[in-house]
């Protein structure tokens, strides 16, 4: 059963987590190497549990297609998913002429006057990275990560070129579709770790057998409450466009990820899920027409009979 390998996971997580630090000081349990199959013939895994904001996965993932690593994109999608690891750079920088955001993800939660003025100069930056091309091209830039390793990955060859991760896949779905070398990773060593959020989903290998596409992903840190709902959606959408466009049907979609955690600020959040009902799965409609898995719109990409429990809000740890 599909939601319910995330329930019992999350359970799973707060029985036997290890209570440990991170990053961004917030405190998490976790449990390292975990695994969920999905079968995507049983319905698409959106959460039913809480209201996932299927939009927001869309927008992400045909901004990661066209190759895009700057967030203008997203805001113009009215999509604010990326907006604090692109304002950390500003703030961060000597243009900076704001109050002073060290911390200021951190800080927001504890500071309601703090959190106030965070606010506005957020709007500020979203705005600019709108209107202003300058600034759009000094920070809207989220580094070496999924868009731009997937459609523009750097050649070391002397006059190489770049290399079309997702070209060459769908190519040898197409021609090979018994390699055993289907992958997609997101981590260059070299340029991935300056990023300003270096890439969570790592590795992805696709598969094909009795004309079913299936992918699994090595995905190294899971924040399971907000993170972990987006990731499983948003790779099973991309098996569906890419058994869309190689003539398949679609399989499994499995998760693997290693440091699997839930912040101690979203415990109660996840408790408050693991009470609620589920309901039956949604679907996923794609327009046929499409001929290209680059040349989807939002407009082509449609979540049927999605029914759910309410949304659950939830602070990202910076
Ligand atoms: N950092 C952390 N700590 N956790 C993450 O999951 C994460 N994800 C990133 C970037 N950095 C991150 C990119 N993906 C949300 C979901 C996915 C995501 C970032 C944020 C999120 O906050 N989702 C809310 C709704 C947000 C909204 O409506 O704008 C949710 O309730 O699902
Ligand atoms: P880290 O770089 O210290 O691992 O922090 C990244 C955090 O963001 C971590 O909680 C995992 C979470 N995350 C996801 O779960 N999924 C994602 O797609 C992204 C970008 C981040």
């Amino acid at each position: 059963k599909n939601e319910e390998q995330y329930l019992n996971l999350a359970q799973k997580i707060l029985d036997e987590g290890h209570e440990k630090g991170d990053r961004t000081g917030t405190g998490t349990y976790s449990i390292f190497g975990t695994q969920m199959r999905f079968n995507l013939s049983e319905g698409f895994p959106l959460l039913t549990t809480k209201k996932v904001f299927f939009k927001l996965i869309k927008s992400e993932l045909l901004w990661f297609l066209r190759g895009d690593n700057n967030i203008r994109f997203l805001l113009q999608h009215n999509n604010h998913i990326w907006d604090e690891w692109a304002f950390q750079q500003w703030v961060e920088s000597e243009d900076y002429d704001g109050p002073d955001m060290t911390d200021f993800g951190l800080r927001s939660e504890q500071d309601s006057e703090f959190k106030e003025e965070y606010l506005k100069q957020k709007d500020r930056f979203v705005q600019l990275i709108l209107e202003d091309d300058d600034f759009m091209e000094k920070f809207g830039y989220i580094g070496e990560v999924y868009g731009k390793l997937w459609r523009s990955w750097a050649s070391v060859l002397p006059g190489g070129q770049e290399t079309d991760q997702i070209s060459n896949l769908i190519e040898q779905i197409k021609t090979n579709p018994n390699s055993r070398r289907l992958i997609l990773t997101a981590w260059n060593p070299e340029t991935t770790p300056q990023a300003p959020l270096p890439s969570c989903h790592v590795l992805s290998q696709f598969y094909v057998a009795d004309g079913k596409l299936s992918a699994q992903l090595y995905q190294r840190s899971g924040d399971f409450f907000l993170g972990v709902p987006f990731n499983i959606a948003s790779y099973s959408l991309l098996i569906h466009m890419i058994a869309a466009q190689t003539g398949l049907e679609v399989g499994d979609f499995v998760h693997t990820i290693g440091d699997t955690h839930i912040y101690k600020n979203h415990v109660d959040q996840v408790k408050e899920q693991l009470s609620r009902p589920m309901h039956k799965l949604p679907k996923i409609w794609l327009n046929p027409e499409v001929k290209s898995i680059f040349d989807y719109t939002m407009d082509d990409i449609k979540l049927v009979d999605y029914e759910s429990e309410p949304a659950i809000k939830a602070p990202v740890a910076v």
